[in-house]
């Protein structure tokens, strides 16, 4: 992880984008109040009145701009995506790619592009928890000297559906129902599997959404995929597909399910602070960026379309080169200005970015525009300060609700004589945008290609790549989500669907269902077809895919070298053993770690020594789900408080159910043998057992902290789950 102080001299780093923002950005300390037309206010805290106890009067200008302002505060929110959180950071290249691309940010590694980053969930409303089982959102905008460029991507590399027509159906489907608006940011009901149920082309995406990729321990621990084939054309004019791919330096983590459903409640926000609280630390998170590049000669080399979005590319195939890196150093001045009015869009491309044919990227590119000019209330949301390019902007569109610019000239119009025919057109060698000119001779017809029939070879190679661990989740999860469905025809159907996956997945979800799977059945037809279509023509094609796994789809082999970031809980209480606290917090700290120290009350606890420990949080405002590990350090008293707290215990027996790391000083025995799991201590703590079990007792400090720095970095031991009898 970079450091705060390695990169940033100031507080803000600035770079092109700071400063087009500064002269937008207003700071009222040590300022005067005054209205929105600049009259200084004398007093804010009474209206007007016909006398003290008389009636308000009209003419009070000063409280009537005040209360219309505050009763048009709010916008309507994004109709997807909109629970996210932003940032602010740098992109850059690692050496020129103009072999591939002709674009300037992708070909001097001395320039450092300024990025605006919002991550978010999908079907949530704007208060809805971070820990939703869903698909993230992933969208970068980079701040280019040729203009922006958004990437707007999502931390899963497919999507559910094949055709943008269809999205409406799917996001109507998700949503919480329309009679009652039952349930909130969850996909676990009947409308979600009805949808899904019928149209076979979803499953790759289920498996995804159904995976532990759904439930990341943090945005910083997520990778991102810009889904579509996109293109890239070279000064020659010559073009490659390229697939986008963000890879994150601190590794892919999840939470465990009931972890997540648990976050929910006690802190909505869990994935906003941690992205907050990282950047505000200096542990700005880092990702590089990837592409898997296939030459235009080799688009039909593969067994499915490059065109359809409900297909990877396996790393195997096409290996994923790292070509710059992005690093999110600065957190927004204000969440409204900035992470809300935001807006992406894929049609937001420099010179040397182009577009394919893909069906659902080309209906994105009619989408994100349109739905600013609702949310964002005109066309002229390209003004708003955190949209604007760092480019000046010149060409003949005016006026508008809330137009900021103020043109100069008659003209306003092209061509024309009166302005010397300017704003002029730019040639293609002065950075003038030219559409790859890609060759189609077509009929003009609603269809679908063959080409994209085979709906079930990659979501056969996502479950067989998962570990065991992640095959049970996506089991469990299935399990949940068609065990709160209450249509039993629609479980069937899911069963049947899944039958056709992988017939140990069907069995387990139909197990925990009480259903029957069932046998042999018949590939799902597609109910998208259109009102005289011939059924036959729609149904999908069983294809054998050539490769039965791909180790890049599985989360089991992420770097497990670092406890950078990690939170840590000690709990402890009056007469802590001082000198092993600060031993192992010392040694956490140093590796990156965040430590908190959490007691019986708030402010402070008193150490053996008598010297005053701050402690960040009671037994009342903490709970395991928000740690990583837990430590129980040494002390008589403070071992006895600990044992004798019903929440001390609780604490640690869900952190063993959630499969984390858990230590304690040899002294603080009691304290795991008051939990549920005290038969599970091992006997030796050798690095072999350690990296097992995750589970370290002895009265060496130092030796502690490096056998739990092991343990942390290992993140969860999922094999504790297979016990499956755990309280709490
Ligand atoms: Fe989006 N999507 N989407 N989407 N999407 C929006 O645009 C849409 C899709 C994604 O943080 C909306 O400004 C259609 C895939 C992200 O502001 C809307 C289709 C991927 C964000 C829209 C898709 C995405 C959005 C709502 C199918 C991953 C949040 C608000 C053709 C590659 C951006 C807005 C942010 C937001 C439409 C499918 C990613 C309505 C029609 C596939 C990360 O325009």
């Amino acid at each position: 992880m970079a450091k705060k102080k390695d990169i940033l001299v100031q507080e803000q780093p600035a770079n092109d984008k700071t400063e087009n923002l500064a002269p937008h950005t207003a700071d009222a300390t040590g300022e005067l109040m005054n209205t929105n037309t600049g009259l200084r206010i004398n007093d804010d805290q009474n209206s007007l009145k016909a006398g003290e106890r008389g009636a308000t009067l009209l003419e009070d200008f000063i409280f009537r701009e005040k209360m219309t302002h505050f009763d048009h505060e709010r916008i309507p929110e994004r109709i997807v995506h909109a629970r996210g959180s932003g940032a602010h950071g740098v992109f850059k290249v690692y050496k020129p790619l103009a072999e591939l691309t002709k674009a300037g940010f992708l070909n001097d590694p001395s320039l450092e592009t300024p990025v605006f980053v919002r991550f978010s969930t999908v079907a949530g409303s704007r208060g809805s928890s971070d820990l939703a089982r869903d698909v993230r959102g992933f969208a970068v905008k980079f701040y280019t000297q040729e203009g922006n460029f958004d990437l707007v991507g999502n931390n899963m590399p497919v999507f559910f559906i094949q055709d943008a027509i269809k999205f409406p159906d799917l996001i109507h489907a998700v949503k919480p129902e329309p009679d009652n608006e039952i349930p909130q940011a969850a996909s676990a009901h009947d409308t979600f599997w009805d949808f899904i149920s019928l149209m076979p082309e979803s499953a790759h995406m289920v498996m995804w959404a159904m995976s532990d990729r759904a439930l990341p321990r943090s945005y910083r621990m997520m990778e991102g995929f810009g889904v579509h084939t996109f293109r890239f054309v070279n000064a020659e004019g010559v073009s490659s597909f390229v697939k986008f791919h963000w890879k994150p330096l601190l590794g892919v983590h999840s939470v465990a399910w009931d972890e997540a459903q648990k976050i929910s409640g006690k802190d909505p926000d869990f994935h906003r602070r941690d992205l907050w609280d990282a950047i505000e630390s200096g542990n700005f998170p880092e990702w590089e960026l990837g592409v898997q590049i296939v030459p235009e000669e080799d688009e039909f080399k593969f067994e499915f379309d490059l065109l359809d979005p409900t297909k990877l590319i396996p790393e195997e195939l096409v290996p994923v080169q790292r070509i710059g890196k992005m690093t999110l150093n600065r957190n927004p001045d204000n969440f409204f200005a900035e992470t809300e009015q935001v807006a992406f869009h894929l049609g937001h491309v420099v010179p040397g970015i182009d577009f394919s044919n893909d069906p659902l990227l080309q209906g994105r590119l009619f989408s994100y525009t349109d739905t600013q000019l609702s949310r964002l209330g005109g066309p002229n949301f390209q003004e708003i300060p955190i949209n604007r390019p760092i480019v000046p902007v010149f060409n003949n569109q005016r006026d508008g609700h809330m137009r900021q610019t103020i043109n100069k000239g008659k003209a306003s119009y092209g061509p024309n004589k009166i302005g010397d025919n300017f704003p002029q057109q730019a040639k293609a060698s002065e950075g003038g945008f030219t559409s790859y000119p890609e060759r189609i001779d077509a009929r003009k017809v609603r269809a679908r290609s063959k080409s994209f029939f085979d709906h079930f070879s990659q979501a056969k190679l996502f479950f067989n790549s998962q570990s065991d661990p992640e095959k049970d989740h996506i089991v469990d999860a299935l399990s949940f989500e068609l065990g709160k469905v209450k249509e039993a025809a629609i479980r069937e159907r899911m069963l049947g669907i899944l039958s056709l996956i992988d017939q140990n997945l069907a069995a387990g979800v139909a197990f925990a269902l009480r259903m029957p799977v069932p046998q042999d059945p018949e590939l799902p037809v597609n109910h998208s077809i259109p009102a005289d279509g011939d059924p036959a023509d729609y149904d999908s094609l069983m294809v054998e895919g050539s490769l039965s796994k791909s180790a890049a789809l599985s989360m089991a082999g992420t770097p497990k070298d670092s406890i950078a970031t990690r939170k840590i809980a000690f709990l402890a209480a009056d007469g802590v053993d001082e000198k092993s606290l600060m031993t192992v917090k010392d040694a956490l700290e140093s590796q990156g770690a965040v430590v908190e120290i959490i007691a019986p009350r708030q402010s402070y606890i008193l150490s053996d020594g008598d010297t005053q420990i701050p402690v960040q949080h009671s037994f009342l405002t903490a709970a395991s789900v928000l740690f990583d590990a837990v430590y129980v350090p040494g002390g008589t008293n403070s071992v006895a408080s600990v044992e004798a707290d019903a929440d001390a215990i609780h604490f640690l027996n869900e952190a063993f159910r959630h499969c984390k790391a858990v230590a304690a000083d040899a002294s603080a025995i009691q304290v795991l043998e008051a939990t549920y799991f005290v038969k599970k201590i091992p006997t030796d703590f050798s690095d072999e057992t350690v990296v097992k079990e995750g589970i370290v007792v002895t009265d060496d400090p130092g030796e502690l902290a490096d056998k739990f720095v092991l343990a942390i970095s290992q993140h969860r031991f999922w094999d504790r789950e297979k016990a499956r009898k755990v309280p709490s």
